[in-house]
């Protein structure tokens, strides 16, 4: 576990700073805000998950210790962090720990308690306070309970002096809109994540040849991913061969790869808590059949016209209507659809094909905090440092008797990551393989 944050402790004191001031113009008076961190997951006996901290509280801190607990409060004492206890045997089996110390030196912590002081410590920090900046529903359940129960214990003693805040707000109305807009050290994190994640789709294009297995292709990717100093995977690979690409969410990653398959790969490496978050698809063999390449092709357009599309005063929603519109052109022409292009896409006809979304925020999480409606319900407009993935795709199931035979069982999705900036866009994966030349080229066998 790291024992001090990854970027200079300056960078979350700032944050810290904005998140406050936001907190008094939303809430004038006294408040406080309560971060909490993801619990620790069991795997099996004796076995936990991996751990990975909750975004916001990391965003907030750079703090990665489970357990651990962040408060921002208006009154003197603006970041208190609650950390486990340093603890020689503990340590000795399960690592280091920062311990109260090592929050205030490494992590800037004007205070901090170890989590055994809880209850007490943050019945403290939240009594008096006007309001309460919360998120009920979020990481950990338990921690709803635990809130409820000291604003029960606040408000009993009400007769005593002791006041409980009359008003809840989500804190993530402030921390997700600034988690959307990328700062420089975020963006230097974010590329080193897709260098990575370029390296291992060039060996999951090498590596997933006929006669390979899905599961060489995912541990082709690992070896870049982690061997190339990420942490890993920002989330869990997909790796589709064949039909199994048809399977929106597939990731048994255990199948043959046989001659004449597609391979899908929806695959992301993770630096410093940022993930990339591409796919590719690639013919086994090295070489798209013609009805492959006609629908790989379909696809690529798609996405080329989308992501060209995309510029500051755009929105997901127009990008996504427009993808959809050439996707069901194209599914017209290639007879997978009957009839008039207005009346399908209208009519969702689309959907037997394309059934997700084309877009989506990306940053710490994968599917990143932010709203994607403005203040008045609308589409939200795109702004410079803002990361989203564009992601055609086509999907054929096997047993589809509408569609042309060639087409069945054939599943292509080209995903990238795009930084919104001042003039337009930079596709931040273009240098990741994606035209029918160059996909070939890197898995010519
Ligand atoms: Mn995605």
């Amino acid at each position: 576990m790291a024992l001090a944050p990854p970027f200079p402790p300056d960078i979350f004191a700032a944050r810290r700073i904005l998140v406050l001031r936001k907190m008094a113009e939303i809430a004038p008076g006294p408040s406080v805000a309560i971060f909490p961190s993801t619990p620790v997951a069991v795997r099996n006996h004796d076995v936990d998950h991996p751990y990975r901290a909750d975004s916001d509280l990391f965003w907030l801190t750079g703090f990665e210790e489970p357990e651990a607990v962040a408060v921002l409060s208006t009154g003197d004492r603006p970041f208190t962090l609650f950390v486990r206890p340093r603890d020689r045997e503990k340590e000795i089996w399960n690592g280091r720990r920062s311990g109260v110390d090592g929050a205030k030196t490494a992590f800037g912590a004007d205070a901090a308690f170890t989590v055994d002081a809880l209850d007490k410590e943050l019945t403290e920090a939240i009594a008096g306070k006007g309001t309460l900046f919360y998120r009920i529903g979020g990481v950990d359940q338990g921690f709803d309970a635990r809130i409820a129960r000291i604003l029960q214990g606040l408000r009993m003693r009400a007769r005593a002096g002791a006041a409980a805040p009359t008003r809840i707000e989500d804190p993530g109305q402030i921390v997700h809109e600034l988690r959307l807009r990328k700062r420089p050290e975020e963006l230097t994190a974010l590329r080193k994540a897709v260098e990575i994640t370029r390296r291992g789709h060039l060996a999951a294009m090498q590596t997933g040849r006929p006669g390979s297995h899905e599961y060489e292709v995912q541990a082709a990717l690992e070896r870049e991913f982690r061997g190339g100093g990420g942490r890993g995977w920002g989330y869990y690979p997909i790796v589709a061969a064949g039909m199994n690409a048809t399977v929106l969410h597939y990731n048994e990653n255990s199948d043959p790869v046989r001659d004449g398959d597609l391979v899908l790969v929806d695959a992301g490496g993770e630096v410093d808590l940022y993930t990339a978050d591409v796919t590719r698809t690639f013919p086994a063999s090295g070489r798209f059949s013609d009805p492959q390449r006609a629908a790989y092709e379909l696809v690529l357009g798609a996405a080329d016209e989308a992501i060209a599309n995309t510029r500051p005063g755009v929105s997901i929603d127009e990008l996504h209507e427009g993808t959809v519109r050439h996707l069901t052109a194209g599914m017209v022409k290639l007879g997978l659809l009957e009839g008039d292009v207005d009346k399908l896409i209208k009519d969702g006809a689309f959907r037997r094909y394309y059934m997700h979304r084309t877009s989506h925020w990306l940053g710490l999480d994968v599917h990143d905090a932010g709203n994607y409606r403005d203040e008045s319900g609308g589409p939200r407009k795109l702004e410079p440092g803002m990361v989203f993935t564009i992601e055609p795709g086509l999907y054929v199931a096997p047993d589809d008797e509408k569609a042309p035979k060639e087409f069945r069982g054939i599943g292509i999705r080209i995903e990238d990551d795009i930084l919104v900036t001042e003039g337009g866009h930079e596709n931040l994966t273009a240098a990741i393989p994606r035209t029918v030349v160059e996909v070939e080229k890197t898995a010519r066998r």
